[in-house]
């Protein structure tokens, strides 16, 4: 594997923004074409299978471009995937730099934007309410060798609050059935707490399953923060995100989706799902879980039809990292108001492990942000805290930084017996302990050191500028 800070430093995540002046598109096809114009996309046109092929294919172009799979064996709907490997897939959708992003993502959780409502829309160009067949009708990949069955992998799930009535936004895996069942997850979190509200109440949860989403929407299901989602996805695109309501759910969805699997969840009913590869690189078990019942698909003319390839693929580890380290960092800010920048590095799933940068003011921050970042996310587990000359997108220097700046006597901090989430296969009577390592080097011993050993910048210049003729380069 490359050095995560390449991957992330690549030309998608610098480049200047993509249509100055104007505002960024909000579907799934805006973004293709902002990644076709920073050279990240890819459409194969040569036969392609849903069984696996498609997976296959997106694990060997792990972080690399989106693809478009033109010609889906058996189906005449493409399937695209690799959308949200990268951070810099969602810099470059929104015209932002990697940095920008994290900084417009924290914004949106203090600056929902409402959304507009319209009247027609692109995902509603087409209604079938009845002979529900998806899998006839939709090139539902196999993913990983031991799923159990054809799965929806990039469903966000629209469901509302019953007692706010606020939207929310979830990304679940959702088998398919035969017909119009749906077997899907919920972890503990917004849409089971829904469930559980429906259960009280006596009546079914109405949801609607988004497929073909802008990336800053696939980021604003995984906020972690109770508000109106879709009012996020706007402060994240920097604009009101265009919704449309649909059609037999009360409930709205973005007008520019592909498309929509409008439905309901009955709380007292579980059927078999599963197992699923999951992001820790672990099968989930095979077991009873809830079902939905589709009622109604509604979807553009001819729809793209998107997939996350499921276990430590990139995208499923990604599209989980970057809401959760702006929100991370939020938190941080909240008490170490020097932090800079995290990262919920892909060794980690993107989930279980933390780097926070922080420009240290006074003694003792180092171990107050760990403390705050560890009881931000249930997953979070380990964090790393680092000054702010360490690049926290480079393994290589926190490890440095580890290695130097830390007394594991004084710099250590475990937390026995936290409250775990179940989806940690290190979790032992639902409890995990938590780690953190204060990385930072104290005020006093960081006082009238000298850098790091280097040659000096205005000789590097030098030698730089006159490197192809040393290297006996013509010019
Ligand atoms: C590709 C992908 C698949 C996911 N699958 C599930 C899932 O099956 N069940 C689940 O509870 N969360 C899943 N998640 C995580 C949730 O989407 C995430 O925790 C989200 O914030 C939950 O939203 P909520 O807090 O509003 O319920 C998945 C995330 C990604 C990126
Ligand atoms: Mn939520």
């Amino acid at each position: 594997m490359t050095s995560t800070g390449q991957v992330e430093r690549g030309p998608v995540a610098d480049r200047s923004p993509l249509q100055a002046g104007s505002p960024p598109g909000q579907d799934l096809r805006a973004a293709l074409d902002a990644f076709a114009q920073a050279g990240q996309l890819i459409r194969v046109t040569e036969p392609i299978g849903w069984d696996f092929e498609a997976a296959a294919v997106l694990w060997r172009l792990a972080h690399g471009p989106a693809v478009v799979f033109e010609n889906v064996t058996g189906y005449d709907v493409p399937i695209v995937g690799n959308v949200l490997n990268d951070r810099g897939k969602l810099a470059a959708a929104l015209g932002l730099t990697v940095e920008q992003t994290q900084q417009r993502i924290i914004d949106a959780v203090d600056r929902p934007y409402p959304t507009t409502l319209v009247e027609s829309a692109p995902c509603q160009q087409i209604q079938v309410d009845h002979d529900i067949d998806l899998l006839e009708r939709f090139p539902v990949p196999r993913i990983s060798e031991h799923d159990g069955g054809r799965y929806l992998s990039a469903g966000v799930v629209v469901a509302r609050d019953p007692d706010s009535g606020r939207h929310n936004l979830a990304i679940a895996r959702i088998q398919v059935h035969p017909g119009n069942r749906l077997g899907c997850y919920f972890a503990p979190t917004h849409t089971y707490q829904f469930l559980q509200r429906c259960r009280e109440l006596g009546r079914p949860l109405e949801v609607a399953v988004v497929l073909g989403s802008h990336p800053a929407l696939m980021a604003a299901s995984q906020l972690l923060v109770p508000g109106d989602e879709l009012e996020h996805a706007g402060g994240i695109l920097g604009q009101g995100l265009q919704v449309v309501r649909c059609r037999t759910v009360d409930l709205t969805v973005p007008a520019g989706a592909e498309i929509v699997l409008e439905g309901l969840i009955d709380p007292t009913v579980a059927e078999t799902e599963g197992p699923f590869g999951e992001f820790p690189g672990t099968y989930s078990p095979q077991r009873d879980n809830p079902v939905i019942e589709v009622q109604a698909i509604t979807m553009r003319e001819r729809p793209l039809f998107q997939m996350v390839v499921g276990g430590t693929h990139p995208e499923h580890l990604v599209t989980g990292a970057v809401a959760r380290e702006a929100t991370l960092l939020r938190a941080i800010r909240a008490v170490v108001p020097g932090a800079r920048a995290a990262i919920m590095p892909e060794g980690g799933t993107c989930r279980f492990h933390a780097v926070v940068s922080i420009t240290k003011r006074v003694e003792g921050e180092g171990k107050l942000a760990i403390l705050a970042a560890l009881s931000n996310q249930d997953l979070l587990k380990r964090v790393v805290v680092v000054d702010d000359d360490i690049d926290i997108h480079d393994p290589v220097q926190v490890e440095w930084a580890i290695a130097t700046r830390m007394r594991a006597d004084d710099d250590v901090v475990i937390v026995p017996g936290v409250k775990s989430n179940p989806v940690d296969p290190m979790s032992r009577n639902r409890t995990i302990a938590k780690l953190g390592i204060d990385a930072t080097l104290g005020l006093e011993e960081a006082r009238g050191r000298l850098p790091r050993p280097d040659v000096p910048t205005d000789v590097r210049q030098r030698i730089d500028a006159r490197w192809d003729r040393i290297m006996g380069r013509d010019d």
